[in-house]
């Protein structure tokens, strides 16, 4: 089965101040200046928090609580280094690792057997080749992992799962949501939500009329729903956009053949989109007139979308819109943005519907086996190349049978 795993380091520079210099072991040790210099505490060790001391306070409050406490500078080179270490050594794990920050770090990982044991394997490792310790959330989403590697920290290994949502998630109070601040605590906390349980079951229009598209995205992060993907660097940067654009032959000025002309995009662009696994929340239309006068025009939609159908449908909505095609149209775009990885995320992305999912597939499977245009969405009928006297589709002859396509 495929785990996200969020490791995260305890107490990252203090605990490498301790490696650099076993004196300082099982010490308060805080790093981020000397007190009184009008600096903030970076981070402390396990020791010093049991006194109060966290990251961001100032050192001099960091004192007054820990008057014991040794203050150090850091030593950002030494910390940059260990971070380096530590990607190495989770690449031994799984070529996927994604980087988060400085300690932090995403590993997608396919594991047969046990996903504790495996990543019990993971901490020990950093222990004995960094001499530092680790916690580790484990999922089958990133999210969750993200949110549950504190739960046991320091040393700590939690595997929550999506399924295990309502038992362990909902229980604990809602600012262990990633992306629940203060302030966004206080907002729910008015409106009598303090557990991520009572978060999940709000009804969802309250709460966006009251925290906005934010509420949207913790009410879902609530019910264990999500579509965060781990992106290692080497990975396309995800590419912000797939999209197609074509210069017509003429200019055009007839809403049908506009719009069979628009329906041919989408089905490259959604093409694309599901060979690279990708699915977009925003769409873009981009027309130019016959004078060079270019305009695009964009919408955000409620749902993920990957099907020709889906495109289509609100590329059209955005043409009639704009009204500007009335002017002639010289040149057509479409881009999908806002992507999704839809294959590390597939079960997450629960708006997909499941029938556009599959005649999709269908399509896919047609068009790899007889080429790109074999079959399509009849709209962009009009738009495709025919052959003086040919049919529709010349390279294509109808498969007598499609078992196997
Ligand atoms: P964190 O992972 O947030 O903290 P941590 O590793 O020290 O402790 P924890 O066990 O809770 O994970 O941050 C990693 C490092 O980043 C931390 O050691 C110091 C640095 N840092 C800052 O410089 N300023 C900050 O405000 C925070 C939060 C961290
Ligand atoms: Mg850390």
């Amino acid at each position: 089965m495929r785990y996200a795993i969020h490791v995260d380091m305890d107490a990252f520079f203090a605990a490498i101040e301790q490696r650099a210099n076993p004196a300082l072991r099982g010490k308060p040790v805080i790093v981020g200046g000397r007190p009184g210099s009008r600096s903030a505490v970076a981070t402390a060790s396990y020791e010093a928090r049991r006194f109060g001391v966290h990251s961001g306070m100032s050192t001099s409050e960091a004192q007054r609580l820990c008057p014991q406490g040794i203050f150090l500078p850091g030593n950002s080179s030494h910390y940059l280094h260990t971070s380096v270490k530590l990607y190495k050594l989770l690449r031994e794990f799984s070529p996927r690792v994604e980087p988060a920050s400085i300690d932090e770090a995403y590993v997608d990982a396919e594991v047969h057997g046990n996903v504790e044991d495996f990543g019990r394997r993971i901490m020990q490792r950093i222990e004995s080749e960094l001499g530092l310790t680790a916690s580790l959330g484990i999922s089958d989403s990133k999210y969750l992992a993200k949110v549950c590697s504190p739960f046991s920290k320091p040393r700590g290994l939690t595997v929550l799962l999506r399924s295990d949502v309502p038992l362990q998630l909902w229980p604990r109070p809602v600012q262990c949501l990633y992306g629940v601040g203060e302030k966004t605590r206080e907002q729910l906390a008015r409106m009598g939500c303090t557990s991520v349980g009572d978060l999940a079951r709000m009804k969802l229009p309250d709460l966006q009329g009251r925290l906005g598209r934010p509420g949207v995205a913790l009410w879902h992060y609530a019910r264990g729903e999500d579509c965060w993907s781990i992106i290692t660097p080497g990975e396309s940067p995800n590419a912000k956009s797939i999209g197609h654009e074509h210069t017509l032959h003429e200019d055009m000025f007839e809403q049908s053949r506009v719009e069979a002309v628009l329906c041919d995009l989408c089905e490259r662009v959604s093409r694309r989109a599901r060979r690279a696994h990708m699915a977009g929340r925003r769409l873009v239309l981009k027309l130019r007139d016959p004078n060079f006068y270019t305009t695009s025009h964009g919408r955000t939609l409620p749902r993920l979308i990957d099907s020709a159908e889906d495109l289509f449908a609100a590329a059209r909505v955005l043409l009639q819109e704009t009204r500007f095609w009335r002017r002639g149209v010289r040149l057509l775009g479409v881009s999908l943005q806002k992507l999704s990885d839809t294959q590390h995320t597939r079960q997450l992305c629960l708006e997909f519907d499941r029938a556009s999912r599959q005649s999709s597939a269908v399509v896919d499977r047609i068009n790899r086996k007889y080429g790109d245009h074999a079959i399509g969405l009849a709209r962009s009928l009009e738009a495709k190349p025919r052959r003086r006297g040919g049919p529709v589709f010349p390279s294509f002859q109808p498969p007598s049978n499609l078992e196997g396509v």
